[in-house]
């Protein structure tokens, strides 16, 4: 049987937060057995935002360890880091060549992030680009991400029918995201109007970041945005996005359906009641990923050599795909 082939990427932007791992880590996990995967640390992505170099590199071993301590098995799946595979910025140069510029403009992304910066670097408008690469240079049938990146993953589309309209081939397989219904999207906690995000992740109470030892998790469940209601159900009401969100990740954590969640809080005496109960099944899931995280951030030569051995599977993938677009395009290949 022909297994599909699955390709994440995250970004090692620090503060890995709770909506990262119910939305998209939790679930890459729980697939391996079933698809060829990718899991990729976009490092290059990074960098389409000013960087302080020493905290880059930190974040982004910081990172690879924390998807090995979610599940990742490097045996069962291929986890590398994006800039120790050349052929994501070559193949990325080659696809630009081919994209018009007014689809990268039309971006939700790019227009939200560039409105809230001075300069806007040329690397932030090509994000789309570099990413489109990453999937379709892997021939990727599937990539799970949130909705916030469905955009991004029908531009890789679009890109890679237009390639093969171009040489008339059918070189890229044309890749579909897969977004999850439960935890699509987990919010802020102290503004349930915004999703939880990495970058917000610094004000204290916004987001539950996964290496946030118990103490912290508490606090920011007890402080969280909720209404002047009592009613723990959940509703698409927006004056009731807290409290709905909350249900939301305990749900995600949990495993259980609408009707379950609601029931183990029907005898709450208060929203008070809701968030302790859901830091504590939050806390309980945290805690032996953080002991898995520390054991691989105290042996980093442990961890290199496991990057090193997925960057080697990762090149035997996309750097014959890319070397065979180069052909296509007209380059001449070294003698
Ligand atoms: P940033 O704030 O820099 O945009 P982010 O928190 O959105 O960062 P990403 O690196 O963009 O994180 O996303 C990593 C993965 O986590 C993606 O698949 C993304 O869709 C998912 N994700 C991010 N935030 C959430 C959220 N609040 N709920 C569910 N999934 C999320
Ligand atoms: N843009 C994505 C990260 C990302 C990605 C990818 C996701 C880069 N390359 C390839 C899936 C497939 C984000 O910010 N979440």
């Amino acid at each position: 049987m022909n297994k599909k082939t699955v390709f994440s990427g995250i970004q090692p932007t620090g503060n890995i937060h709770l909506g990262n791992y119910l939305g998209a880590i939790r679930n890459w996990a729980a697939r391996q057995a079933e698809k060829v995967n990718y899991f990729c640390v976009v490092d290059l992505h990074s960098l389409t935002v000013p960087q302080d170099p020493a905290q880059l590199r930190f974040e982004t071993r910081s990172l690879a360890a924390v998807l090995l301590a979610c599940g990742i098995d490097p045996q069962a799946s291929t986890i590398f880091i994006q800039s120790h595979v050349a052929a994501h910025a070559e193949g990325c140069w080659l696809l630009n060549c081919i994209t018009p510029l007014g689809w990268l403009q039309r971006m939700t992304q790019f227009k939200d992030k560039s409105a809230r910066q001075e300069s806007v670097l040329t690397g932030l408008l090509d994000y789309p680009v570099l990413m489109a690469g990453d999937i379709l240079f892997y021939d990727a049938d599937e990539v799970p991400v949130g909705e916030d990146q469905k955009q991004h993953v029908e531009l890789a589309r679009d890109i890679a029918q237009r390639f093969n309209a171009l040489y008339n081939a059918d070189f890229f397989v044309v890749p579909q995201p897969i977004i999850p219904k439960v935890g699509a999207r987990i919010m802020g906690l102290d503004d349930p109007a915004v999703k939880m995000s990495k970058s917000l992740a610094d004000k204290r109470g916004h987001a539950i970041r996964l290496l946030d030892e118990p103490d912290e998790i508490m606090y920011a469940f007890k402080r969280a945005v909720t209404d002047s209601g009592r009613e723990i159900r959940f509703s698409d009401d927006p004056e009731k996005a807290g409290v709905n969100n909350l249900l939301t990740i305990y749900q995600a954590v949990t495993g259980k359906d609408n009707a379950a969640v609601e029931a183990d809080f029907a005898g709450a005496r208060g929203y008070g009641d809701l968030k302790m109960g859901v830091a504590e099944v939050v806390i309980e899931t945290l805690r032996p990923i953080q002991a898995r995280y520390k054991a691989l951030m105290d042996d980093t030569a442990e961890l290199d050599r496991l990057l090193a051995y997925g960057a080697e599977q990762a090149r035997a993938v996309s750097q014959p795909k890319v070397d065979e677009m180069k052909g296509m395009m007209g380059l001449v290949m070294p003698g």
